[in-house]
């Protein structure tokens, strides 16, 4: 996370997470100033908790049910283990009244597992993926469990606004407590894990009606990506080289257009593939004019619905090359590889056209940096209304995925535009990503969450 690098170096913050490796017991260490916290997991806990309930429960029900959600008992089990180790080992390392910033959806239950262990902390959480509509979550046994892990938060983090209301929504439906705008009033009763924390005693208040509630923020903070230095790698005159490289390499086409994801079925990898084929068969375009990069990151696959991805998406690539290519022109340059970040960067600037046709996508980076990296303020980026970028860079080109013919008829657009509206179109983006930048987005995080929050006055508060 560099984007907390250096906010965590200020405050000689430590970082506690997963290695990335089953069955290691590593030692706390330092590194470049930040103090690490490993946490281990077993090979079955990878499985189960990781694999599993993480990646095969939580994300195809947070992603509106794109692919179905597997639910086992023996997984959630294990998310609740981890979930636990993850919140003692950050009780034990933080400093009394210290702040404490949990990521993501894979650790939803570590806020009030926390504050139970450790009510003097304030504790955020931020989730990087969507918060599904009330009548998706719902299906999730465990439905209760996941929303008062969270409200052990102060302040709840969300890409969209629409997902901290889907959230707020579930609160009021499987607790019936009160929301008010950004605000969840969450009773403090002398039994449970809301007791009076002495710590946060601001956050504590008594409503008009009289009773003692904890207030907790639910509220959009869009991330962003650190602009400035795609922009920096994007004007090294060696990345322009390669740039320039690339587009010779493929046969000096009029247009590239460019796909990267993590291959992974909320990306929509399938629906871009099915347009452009299309668009190929109709001859509205054609292989000597204009090709499609496609980097698929290789991605969870030991998940099997990542596997059955993969062959689908590879049978359909393997097709439309098959009927379309030529000896000399290749309709889709198709990479399932990871390439370090001076690659990406080249690849976006060699590129014409920024396909991002996400289904569901708590953000979607990948357009942030595409438009960073263009000063040259030009190149179109068509964007998927379902991936969260979508509230901000409303100057891109946006698409439903799921409307072929209005994802050709835009990709069309995109391949005519002329270059005043390109550079028109680019400039707005750009002065978007710039100035909304990664930084911003952790300082504004962490202020709501340490300075609180505006309903806060001298006379209710505790
Ligand atoms: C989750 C949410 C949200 C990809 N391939 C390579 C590579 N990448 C980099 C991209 C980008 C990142 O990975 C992917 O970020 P995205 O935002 O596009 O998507 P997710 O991985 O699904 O991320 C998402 C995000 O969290 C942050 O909150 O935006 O909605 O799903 O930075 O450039 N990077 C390199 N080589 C690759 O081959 N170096």
């Amino acid at each position: 996370m560099t984007a907390l690098e250096p906010v965590m170096r200020e405050n000689d913050g430590a970082w506690v997470g997963w290695p990335g490796v089953a069955d290691q017991d590593i030692e706390p260490f330092d590194n470049d100033g930040i103090r690490i916290i490993p946490v281990r997991l077993s090979a079955q806990e990878l499985e189960e908790y990781y694999e599993g309930f993480s990646n095969d429960t939580l994300w195809p029900l947070y992603h509106d049910v794109i692919a179905p959600p597997t639910y086992h008992r023996e997984w959630w089990e294990s998310y609740v283990d981890v979930n636990r180790r993850f919140a003692a080992a950050a009780a034990e390392i933080a400093s009394p009244g210290g702040v404490v910033w949990v990521q993501d959806y894979q650790l939803q239950l570590v806020p009030r597992l926390l504050r139970e262990l450790r009510p003097d902390l304030v504790i955020g959480f931020f989730n990087h993926i969507p918060f599904p509509a009330y009548g998706i979550y719902s299906q999730l046994p465990w439905r209760t469990q996941i929303i008062q892990g969270l409200l052990g938060a102060d302040v709840i983090g969300f890409q969209r606004p629409a997902d901290a209301g889907n959230f707020s929504r579930a609160v009021r439906r499987l607790l019936g407590y009160n929301t008010h705008g950004t605000f969840i009033d969450v009773p403090v009763s002398s039994d449970g894990p809301d007791t009076l924390p002495s710590g946060v005693a601001a956050r504590v208040m008594t409503t008009r009606r009289g009773d003692v509630v904890r207030s907790v923020v639910a509220k959009h903070f869009p991330i962003s990506i650190d602009s400035q230095s795609y922009e920096e790698m994007a004007r090294r005159p060696d990345i322009q080289a390669r740039a320039r490289q690339i587009r010779e390499d493929l046969g000096n086409p009029k247009t590239i257009m460019l796909g990267v994801d993590r291959l992974d079925y909320t990306k929509g990898i399938g629906h871009r593939l099915k347009a452009f084929g299309e668009l190929l068969a109709e001859d509205r375009i054609s292989v000597e004019d204009v090709t499609l990069v496609q980097v698929a990151s290789p991605s969870r696959e030991r998940v099997e619905t990542y596997r059955l991805l993969r062959d689908e998406i590879e049978l359909t690539v393997g097709r439309i090359n098959g009927d379309f290519s030529t000896i000399s022109h290749q309709a889709i340059n198709y990479l399932h590889h990871g390439y370090p970040r001076e690659e990406m960067v080249a690849l976006y600037l060699a590129a014409d056209v920024m396909l991002v046709t996400a289904l569901r996508d708590g953000m979607n980076l990948v357009a942030k940096e595409y438009v960073a990296v263009r000063y040259d303020n030009d190149g179109v980026l068509i964007l998927s209304e379902f991936a969260g970028a979508s509230d901000e860079l409303k100057q891109a080109l946006l698409i439903n995925p799921h409307d072929i013919d209005g994802l050709k008829d835009t990709i069309m657009r995109a391949v005519e535009m002329p270059r005043a509206e390109r550079v028109r179109r680019m400039r707005a983006l750009r002065k978007r990503v710039l100035e909304n930048d990664v930084a911003k987005w952790s300082e504004s995080f962490l202020d709501t969450l340490v300075n609180g929050s505006a309903r806060f006055t001298s006379s209710n508060v505790h």
